[in-house]
C-alpha cells in the first residue's frame, strides 16, 4: 500500500531543520532540542510555534497561554529561558503563525484570540505590527494561513461568529465571507481533497468549499472529528481526511466519494 503524505510531516520538519542549520546534524545534542520535542510531545498544540534561532543560533519558540499573553522562550543549555512577555492581548490565545503575509520577504507571527482579536508582531523584535480592530469579530474558534487566490502572498482562513472568512493579511480586509452562518468548526484545513485539481478548505464540523471560488462543495451529515489530517491511505491519488474524535478515536472520510469510509473489507 502507497502512503502519500500531504502534511509535512514532523521528521520532514526536523530534517529540514538540520539541512537549514547543517552544524545542528553533527553534534548530537545532549537532550533532544526543541524542534524535536516539539514534533514529539508538544507537537499538535496550536499555541506553541518554533521560530527561527537568534543570531546567535539559539533556538526559541513562543507560546500563547490562556490569560492573552505570549511568551517568548529561548535556549539556554539545558533549557529554555523565558526572554520576552508580550502585552495582555484581551483574551485567551487561541493559534499562532509564521508567514510572510504582507509580502516583505520577511515572515510575521499571527496570533489570534478566541474573543476575535487577530495581531501580526515582528518575529525578531515582537513589536506589534498590526491589529484589527476591537469589536470586529466576537468570537474566532478556528484559523489557518492559505494562499486561496491569484497574490502571491497567504489568505488568512478563520471561522468567527458563525462564518467562514478569507482575509487578505497585507492590505487588511475581508475578501469574503460565506453566506452561512451557522458555523461551528474549531479546525480548517486545505487540500484537494477529491482529485479535481483544485483545492477544498475542509472545516471539521463537516463544510467543504471549493478554495477558489469559495462554492459550497459539501455539507457532511456528520462532523470530521476534533481534529483532521489529509492521508491517502488507498492509493488513489486523493487524500482522505483522517478525523480524531474525542482525542483518540479515528474515522476516514472519502470526500469526493461524499461518505465515511466503512469498517472492514
Ligand atoms: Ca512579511
Ligand atoms: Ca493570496
Ligand atoms: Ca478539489
Ligand atoms: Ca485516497
Amino acid at each position: 500500500m502507497k502512503i502519500n503524505l500531504q502534511h509535512v510531516s514532523g521528521v520532514a520538519l526536523v530534517a529540514a531543520h538540520l539541512l537549514a542549520f547543517p552544524a545542528a546534524a553533527q553534534v548530537a545534542p545532549a537532550i533532544p532540542s526543541f524542534y524535536q520535542m516539539a514534533r514529539g510531545a508538544l507537537d499538535g498544540f496550536d499555541c506553541l510555534l518554533a521560530l527561527p534561532p537568534t543570531e546567535e543560533e539559539r533556538e526559541r519558540f513562543l507560546l500563547g497561554d490562556a490569560h492573552g499573553f505570549l511568551h517568548v522562550y529561548q535556549r539556554r543549555e539545558q533549557a529554555y529561558e523565558e526572554v520576552w512577555v508580550s502585552e495582555n492581548l484581551e483574551g485567551p490565545i487561541a493559534g499562532l503563525f509564521l508567514a510572510d503575509v504582507n509580502l516583505d520577504a520577511l515572515d510575521e507571527i499571527v496570533v489570534y484570540t478566541e474573543n476575535g482579536r487577530i495581531y501580526f508582531l515582528d518575529s525578531t523584535n515582537y513589536h506589534t505590527l498590526w491589529s484589527n480592530p476591537r469589536g470586529d469579530y466576537g468570537t474566532i474558534t478556528a484559523m489557518t494561513l492559505h494562499n486561496v487566490d491569484d497574490d502571491e502572498q497567504v489568505e488568512l482562513l478563520f471561522v468567527a461568529d458563525g462564518r467562514l472568512y478569507i482575509y487578505d493579511g497585507r492590505d487588511q480586509f475581508e475578501e469574503w465571507r460565506s453566506d452561512q452562518d451557522n458555523i461551528t468548526a474549531t479546525q480548517i484545513i486545505v487540500g484537494d481533497v477529491d482529485g479535481d485539481g483544485a483545492e477544498e478548505i475542509v472545516l471539521n464540523d463537516g463544510f467543504v468549499f471549493d478554495a477558489r471560488y469559495r462554492d459550497l462543495e459539501w455539507q457532511s451529515p456528520e462532523p470530521f472529528g476534533e481534529r483532521m489530517a489529509l492521508l491517502d491511505i488507498d492509493d488513489d491519488t486523493i487524500p482522505e481526511v483522517i478525523g480524531e474524535f474525542q482525542g483518540r478515536f479515528l474515522r476516514i472520510f472519502d470526500i469526493d466519494l461524499r461518505r465515511m469510509k466503512a469498517g472492514g473489507r
